[in-house]
């Protein structure tokens, strides 16, 4: 049977489920530089290795370092897997995560983790979307992000290349406003697409305007003491 291929489910719901907890900012690449690293475990898919091809986790499967899965199945896949005349290579490393999962493509697919934040820091989580295209059953990734149980966001990929994977850079920034922020990706795309490519999800710090100022104003400090 086909890694990629699907189940047939009613269609996802993206609508918003409670009222935002978190200043959440969706942009594509660009806007303002970040800074030092915060960390999410794993966030390349990486552990555990899959060897050249796949491997399928199941709904509450915490084998994935530092994930959990949520929903039906996920799957890692190896960049040398080759389906349907496509190369699924990685973004970054060696591996993927898929997370339609093979013959589900349920819209509560997906993989959380917990990471540590300091209430009122603004964090950037980067990540990769990837897409490929056999016409039919694969088709441009949709991957859905919420950040601290809030709503669903969907950041799609629309370009999906016919022998390898396309990986489109995305970022959401957010307020922290506890010390554990939840971090869940689902399937964005649609039940007859088996295909939601996640990549290379990384966080880091961004700078208030507040403290930036005052690093500013440290440094022209120091370059007066330099002149002195
Ligand atoms: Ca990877």
């Amino acid at each position: 049977m086909s890694v990629l291929a699907s189940a047939r489910r009613s269609s996802a719901n993206f609508t918003t489920a409670r009222p935002a907890m978190l200043a959440f900012v969706a942009a594509a690449i660009g806007g303002m530089a970040a800074s030092a690293h915060a960390t999410v475990t794993n966030g390349s898919f990486e552990v555990p290795p899959v060897g050249g091809s796949f491997a399928t986790f199941i709904g509450g499967s915490t084998v994935i370092n530092g994930w959990t899965v949520v929903g039906d199945r996920v799957t890692v896949i190896s960049s040398s897997y080759v389906e349907s005349g496509i190369t699924f290579n990685s973004q970054d490393g060696g591996q993927w995560l898929d997370l339609t999962g093979p013959s589900s493509n349920q819209a509560s697919n997906g993989v959380s983790q917990n990471v540590a934040t300091t209430i009122g820091q603004l964090y950037r989580l980067s990540f990769y979307v990837g897409s490929a295209s056999n016409n039919t059953s694969i088709l441009a990734s949709t991957v859905d992000l919420s950040i601290g149980g809030g709503g669903r966001v969907s950041f799609t990929n629309p370009t999906a290349p016919r022998t390898t994977m396309d990986w489109q850079l995305f970022t959401a920034d957010f307020t922290a406003t506890n010390t554990l922020t939840n971090i869940t990706f689902f399937n964005g795309s649609t039940p007859n697409n088996n295909l939601s490519g996640l990549d290379n999800v990384t966080l880091q710090l961004i700078p208030t305007p507040g403290a930036a100022a005052l690093l500013g104003l440290c440094g022209l400090l120091a370059a007066r003491r330099r002149r002195a």
